[in-house]
């Protein structure tokens, strides 16, 4: 498709302005179904030219969205996305074209699936390599119940990098129920997919033997009886595996389709019925080669595909631009450990699968062999960075608050409990705005402050955010992490020498505000100003610390009596480890360490509010609604 402005939507969309469910897609006949991907190709480009969002994903996914709620019975069929980021065009045809145009904005739909938002939506995803396991878990469901439906999960090649999609093939081929994968593999994560599995897939598809299997599969495809009979289905399966060499799927229990072009409305159908009319159980993947942001020029060209992006001209492809003047955190973050990295060869930093996410496509600029993208794996990339750490490398695990959740058995087992100095740089922390629930980062102080011995810091500038990755480096006998929110800084100098910083009770910051508000004194009595309640004093036993009705009340917002509650006060977090009773004594309560910043800028004045035993909140952790995309 050209790039062409987008005029009046309904003169451009006649079919697909009959469509508001897929009841309604299903009553027209096969021929139609070409004009209306292209109708909904249209519809997706304006709808994201004036959101934003994700967008290159949900291109390449279109045709299989037509012919995927054509032939199966969704939602009595279960259709599920993986990750989610795709699922645009499914939701403008199941019964949300009216509201795309609000899609992660406030109180409007959001930007991946979620179960309560619409029942074609059966299960709600954002983090990725979910969709297989769920999928097995709904097909055992159905078994158990004796109901007769499909499941169908749509994954994406990047996702299939992670550890829990392989421990659900694992799982679902050992097993005789019906499950239907569609491997939609473009050939890309957020960037180019690493990894032997990426590897494993581009040799297959630049086989000679795909390339006339591809053409002996169509034809196929166009002439195999409705009901496949088992000797004939053994007899293609063995016809494909002396062609294709066996695929590594179909060693882990599941039936092989493919691949096949997922752009070809003509070849997906007859492939999609095939499967559903088959009466065999056990798990079956269709591999649908497609292209990341098909259909729309500056995506295709472009080396992210337009995974993600700000509002756009339909016509130029010209992206909205950010009008700020501050660097954002990441990019802080990424050159102050290039300069750490210039003079301690020690250093090696690791992301899973978002180079650009955390700012280590300019680290690996600098240092390739130094940088490690290691696929959508975060307990292998927290695990890795153990053992480099075992051997006195100083690797920084670069990882979203939020994506890091999916490693804590490995934070805990791999890296605290051996007090390996591993650094987490946990950018995104805090509220991120339109990526929503599943994206914020809440709860990393939480997981981590209930650790024993682990230096926590959250940056509440750009400037600390410099020293306190100059600390990372310097803590070399226990884990460190430092948080700092996604976005722009707030604008404060970034300082010429960078300083590590001495470990400490904490302080609050403002909330509500920009780091140029005062702090929140603790009064004269020792009493928490927001509540006046003496009981916050951490110099009390932490059973006694109860939040009092006033704070309750909602005199601040949710996380300050979120902190109230936190079991550990600022004075006890200055206590060595060597000290401490509870460090590392199993049945005990750990007790954290913080590293404060000395007292040495413009905040100079400001008080510590020691009721909070727990890291800086962040200037902007008040829901704030800053623009961008997560991942
Ligand atoms: C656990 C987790 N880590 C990282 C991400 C960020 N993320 C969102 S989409 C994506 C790439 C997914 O690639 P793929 O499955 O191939 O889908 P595509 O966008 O290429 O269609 C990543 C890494 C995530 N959603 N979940």
């Amino acid at each position: 498709m050209d790039q062409k402005p987008s005029g009046h939507i309904s003169n451009r969309t006649p079919l697909l302005d009959q469509i508001n469910d897929p009841a309604d897609l299903r009553r027209f006949p096969e021929s139609d179904l070409r004009q209306i991907a292209d109708e909904l190709r249209a519809e997706l480009i304006d709808a994201v030219s004036i959101t934003g969002g994700h967008f290159g994903a949900g291109l390449g996914v279109v045709e299989l969205t037509v012919a995927l709620h054509y032939v199966f019975n969704t939602p009595h069929d279960r259709l599920i996305w993986d990750v989610g980021h795709q699922a645009y065009p499914h939701k403008i045809l199941t019964g949300r074209r009216d509201r795309i145009r609000t899609i992660r904005q406030g109180g409007g739909l959001s930007g991946f699936t979620k179960r309560s938002e619409s029942q074609y939506d059966p299960f709600g995803a954002a983090h990725s390599s979910t969709s297989i396991s769920s999928g097995l878990g709904m097909a055992v469901a159905r078994d158990f119940k004796g109901e007769k439906r499909d499941v169908i999960a749509v994954i994406g090649d990047g996702a299939m990098s992670a550890g829990m999609a392989y421990e659900a093939m694992n799982n679902a081929g050992s097993m005789d129920s019906r499950l239907i994968v569609i491997l939609n593999d473009n050939d890309m994560s957020i960037a180019p997919p690493v990894g032997a599995m990426s590897a494993y897939l581009s040799r297959v598809l630049s086989s000679k033997s795909f390339m006339s299997l591809r053409h002996i599969g169509n034809e196929v495809a166009r002439h195999l009886p409705k009901r496949l009979e088992h000797m004939a289905r053994r007899a293609e399966e063995l016809a494909r595996s002396f062609v294709t060499g066996g695929t590594l799927f179909e060693e882990l229990g599941f039936y092989y389709i493919g691949p096949i072009d997922g752009h070809n409305i003509d070849h997906l159908l007859p492939v999609l019925k095939n499967v559903r009319d088959s009466k065999e159980g056990g798990p079956v993947l269709i591999h649908a080669v497609t292209e990341k942001g098909h259909g729309y020029l500056s995506a295709e060209q472009a080396d992210d595909k337009w995974h993600s992006v700000a509002k756009f001209d339909v016509v130029t492809g010209a992206q909205a631009k950010s009008s700020s003047k501050a660097p954002s955190y990441t990019s802080v973050f990424a050159k102050s450990l290039i300069k750490e990295a210039e003079k301690d060869e020690r250093i090696v930093a690791i992301t899973a699968a978002m180079p650009s996410g955390t700012g280590l496509n300019l680290f690996g600029d600098k240092f390739p062999k130094r940088t490690f993208d290691v696929g959508i794996a975060e307990q292998h990339a927290v695990t890795f960075a153990a053992g480099l750490a075992a051997e006195g490398m100083k690797p920084f695990a670069t990882i979203y608050s939020t994506f890091l959740q999916r490693a804590y058995d490995q934070v805990v087992h791999d890296v605290a409990i051996q007090k390996l100095p591993v650094r987490f740089a946990i950018d995104r922390a805090g509220l991120v705005g339109q990526d929503g629930q599943t994206h914020a980062g809440s709860f990393d102080i939480t997981y981590l402050g209930c650790l024993p011995g682990f230096v926590i810091m959250a940056a509440g500038d750009e400037a600390e955010l410099v020293h306190m990755v100059t600390t990372c480096v310097a803590i070399d006998d226990a884990p460190s992490a430092v948080r700092f929110p996604r976005g722009d800084g707030v604008g404060v100098p970034l300082p010429e020498h960078r300083a590590v910083e001495p470990r400490g009770p904490t302080r609050r910051m403002p909330e509500g505000g920009t780091g140029a508000e005062p702090l929140r004194a603790v009064d004269d009595r020792g009493r928490c100003p927001l509540c006046q309640a003496a009981r916050h004093r951490s110099d009390q036993p932490a059973g006694t610390r109860a939040r009092s009705p006033n704070h309750d009340r909602g005199r601040r917002d949710r996380r300050i009596r979120q902190l109230c509650a936190a079991p550990f006060g600022g004075d006890r977090a200055t206590r060595s480890r060597a000290e401490d009773p509870h460090d590392g004594a199993a049945g005990s309560v750990p007790r954290p360490r913080f590293a404060q910043r000395a007292v040495r800028d413009r905040r100079s004045q400001r008080t510590p509010h020691r009721c909070h035993g727990v890291g800086r909140a962040r200037p902007r952790d008040r829901g704030t609604a800053r623009k961008g995309i997560n991942g």
